[in-house]
């Protein structure tokens, strides 16, 4: 090992804190080592713009996680991901499953094809259950970026058991995949139903929104009801310990706490960090990683800063 572990062992003891259980975790410790490599290319959905599958390149490799790299583009578009995340794929599968591959900067869609490549990642798990869901489909969907908005929404693509999900009358760039269990997708006549705001599409005035009506004119369907398989909430407490990726410095793991649950989601703080620096992440979040996965994976976690450290930290 070239860095010294994490000493979660004496932390705890010293803070009177508990590690957040284990089984809380979506794939707590993994089974499998990372066998990716700097250099290896792959097809991965981008985090920012998710209607896209893009040509990446591994560049960087830490324990269980890795940086890519979009070919031909500059790095400040560099993002970390889990070796197991479900939002890479290896090369040839867009053309395999007639998706569109963004090539990479300079290479045009039509002509573009990946060279011979022997993937030596396993393949990834079959999904659990069949997915009910069809392109073109309509539904009530949360607008993960404006997340105060349930918004009228078509399934713009399948992918085992998730769906893209497209917000009519806008561009794709608000386009998320959403796991077909996922909290934020709800069938037509939810809002209704639980006495929420339904934002229709642009140019359509709330209070003369109809789905029936609408369904007709863009000859669709609704997404039947028992597409939509709410997956339980996870039972994180308050006050647990574990280690989370830090958003703002995505190539670091950092000790952290829960300090509030609300249904599907947590709020969390970095340790040493004052409170305005934790935010809010779903419960299935995958950079959520119990105590000790750092040291299990070959992961440095970064121990909290110290008041000798001289940061804005109120430290007891
Ligand atoms: N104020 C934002 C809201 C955009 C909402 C888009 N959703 C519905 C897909 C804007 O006008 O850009």
């Amino acid at each position: 090992k070239q860095f010294e572990e994490f000493p979660w062992n004496s932390y705890l003891l010293d803070t009177h804190a508990r590690p957040a259980w284990v089984k809380l975790f979506q794939n707590s410790y993994p089974l499998t080592n990372n066998t990716f490599k700097v250099g290896y290319k792959l097809e991965s959905i981008d985090p920012e713009h998710q209607a896209f599958i893009c040509a990446v390149t591994v560049v960087q490799i830490k324990g269980y996680r890795l940086k890519l790299h979009f070919d031909g583009y500059s790095k400040i578009y560099d993002f970390w991901v889990n070796a197991d995340s479900p939002n890479i794929f290896p090369c040839g599968f867009c053309s395999q499953h007639g998706i569109p591959l963004q090539p990479p900067c300079g290479y045009r869609a039509d002509t573009f094809s990946w060279p011979s490549y022997i993937s030596s990642w396993k393949a990834k798990a079959a999904p659990t259950s069949p997915n009910l869901f069809r392109v073109g489909m309509k539904l009530e969907a949360v607008d993960r970026k404006n997340s105060y908005l349930v918004c009228v929404a078509t399934v713009a693509a399948v992918l085992d058991n998730r769906i893209l999900v497209h917000f009519d009358s806008w561009g794709d760039v608000y386009d998320y995949w959403a796991d077909t269990s996922s909290p934020y997708i709800h069938y037509v006549g939810w809002c209704k139903q639980t006495k929420h705001i339904l934002t229709p599409p642009n140019g359509i005035k709330p209070s003369d929104f109809s789905w029936d009506r609408y369904l007709k004119e863009t000859n669709s369907v609704a997404a039947p009801y028992r597409a939509f398989r709410l997956r339980p909430q996870i039972d994180f407490k308050k006050g647990t310990k574990l280690e989370a990726v830090d958003k703002r410095a995505p190539h670091l793991l950092r000790v952290a706490t829960i300090r509030d649950v609300l249904p599907y989601q947590l709020r969390m703080t970095f340790d040493g960090f004052p409170d305005h620096f934790g935010y809010w992440v779903d419960d299935d979040c995958p950079d959520l990683h119990p105590v000790g996965w750092g040291a299990r994976t070959g992961h440095p976690v970064e121990p909290p800063p110290t008041e000798k450290e001289d940061l804005a930290s109120p430290c007891p």
